[in-house]
């Protein structure tokens, strides 16, 4: 190992993962930036750090049969991807969206694994999800779905060994559905799962979490320009949770957001959002609308544009807060062309890694997704410390530390980023940040 090459070491990882393009891309993005750390110790060297670290401990994958509302069994497929657990258990989302796979789920439990090292927090990687749409399926569906997905995967978690919570596709309703079949068939009442509701077990903040994190890391990349976000005009994708406590922070700050989008559009509004517009974003998902067009139909300064993504819109700043790839190579030139300065992944990979690559040699601030979002698994993280102590903390508290983690993140990416030209290379500092915790942790621990 130690006298492979980095186009070596990536070529048995795309013969050993083959045609799994999202798995192989999150791994040559986290290790061309850590290669020469890894190679600078020895003692990751010997310990083999870079093969075992892109090898998931364990990948479970299971049938999830449900009956739908015509009486018809339907079948879906289930993953959880326990990627590695160095530093604490298993800790990431469950996804529910069509196009989850298991290059996916492994590019994102990946991720995840570094993300949460970045935290502080002691949580190790994980990811899992369904291949199932829960659009256009009647709430009796979603839960008889979640509870067969439960059936099998509660033997495989639990609060000291794998902790899953929501993300795309996966909100409150659906964590709630999942938690009572836990709950049921475990007989306990324990901190499995975050993102519960207030009522039950959630902390304060979390729904907001990973959107006002992100404004919180783009608030210090500012901070390092001598600038805020006031009067700032934001281009932002989604109009899920993430996209919703982005848009909520940012007005609060007094930036213009002046895009949200959907699969079927974006939507402009030039003078940017009013805090009603923003609670209305809250509305749209309660009902579950996913056209971005119900938005400009309601309030007359928008406008939508159907079929088109909102990186046309000139702006100072971008924030992705749909999906992965959301934004690709011509996407990132558009942005530039027309005057953007910051451009902020806050969905996992939202950036295409050309995108990435090209933005990382550019004279602009960017910084990954596994920086920038990991506000939300870092409450998720709060919250098991919560329902640990049998306590919780309220909004204000939370919400400091969580502005406290985010200024840390920050900090360890400049830290390992710093360029002598000035510039940060948030990409490199995230990787390297994360990285360092959790191949001491493997090396201290032996060959596990
Ligand atoms: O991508 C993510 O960090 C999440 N979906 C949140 C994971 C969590 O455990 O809160």
């Amino acid at each position: 190992m130690a006298t492979l090459s980095f186009d070596e070491f990536m070529k048995r990882v795309v013969e050993r993962n083959p045609g799994e393009k999202e798995f192989q891309d999150a791994v040559k993005e986290v290790m061309s930036t850590t290669w020469e750390t890894f190679k600078a110790n020895k003692r990751f060297v010997d310990a083999n750090i870079m093969e075992r670290i892109v090898e998931p401990e364990r990948i479970i994958i299971f049938r999830v049969p449900w009956t739908d509302d015509q009486g018809k069994i339907q079948v879906n497929r289930g993953y959880r991807v326990q990627f590695n657990s160095a530093i604490g258990p298993y800790k990431g989302g469950l996804r529910f969206h069509p196009a989850v796979n298991l290059s996916v789920m492994k590019s994102l439990a990946f991720e995840q694994t570094f993300k949460n090292a970045l935290t502080t927090l002691p949580m190790g990687g994980g990811k899992g999800g369904a291949d199932f749409d829960p659009k256009g399926k009647s709430d009796a569906e979603v839960m008889r779905f979640c509870q067969s997905y439960m059936d099998e995967l509660y033997r495989h978690i639990g609060p000291d060994t794998d902790v899953p919570a929501g993300d795309v596709g996966v909100g409150k309703r659906e964590v709630g559905y999942m938690y009572g079949q836990y709950r049921r068939l475990t007989n306990t009442f324990t901190s499995t799962f975050t993102g519960k509701g207030l009522a039950w077990g959630g902390s304060l903040v979390r729904p907001e979490a990973t959107g006002f994190g992100a404004v919180y890391f783009g608030e210090e990349v500012l901070k390092r320009n001598n600038e805020t976000f006031k009067g700032k005009k934001v281009v932002v994708s989604g109009f899920g949770q993430v996209a919703w406590g982005v848009a909520k922070k940012l007005v609060e700050l007094g930036a213009k957001v002046i895009t949200i989008s959907g699969p079927d559009g974006y939507v402009h509004i030039p003078d940017g959002m009013t805090e009603e517009q923003v609670e209305y974003m809250l509305e749209m998902r309660a009902s579950c609308r996913d056209r971005a067009e119900d938005f400009s139909d309601k309030f007359k300064n928008a406008t939508f544009h159907k079929g088109v993504k909102p990186w046309v819109v000139p702006c100072d700043v971008a924030m992705t807060c749909a999906i992965q790839n959301e934004c690709n190579l011509d996407d990132v030139k558009t942005l530039m062309k027309n005057g953007c300065k910051m451009i902020l992944e806050v969905s996992n990979m939202g950036c295409t890694l050309e995108a990435a690559e090209y933005l990382r040699e550019q004279d602009i601030e960017f910084a990954p997704g596994k920086a920038v979002n990991a506000g939300g698994v870092a409450t998720s993280g709060l919250e098991m410390s919560q329902n640990s102590i049998r306590m919780s903390w309220d909004a204000a508290e939370v919400d400091k530390k969580l502005r406290g983690i985010m200024k840390g993140i920050h900090d360890v990416c400049y830290q390992y980023g710093k360029q002598d030209n000035g510039k940060v290379d948030y990409v490199k500092g995230a990787n390297i940040g994360g990285f360092m915790k959790v191949a001491e942790a493997m090396a201290d621990q032996g060959a596990i």
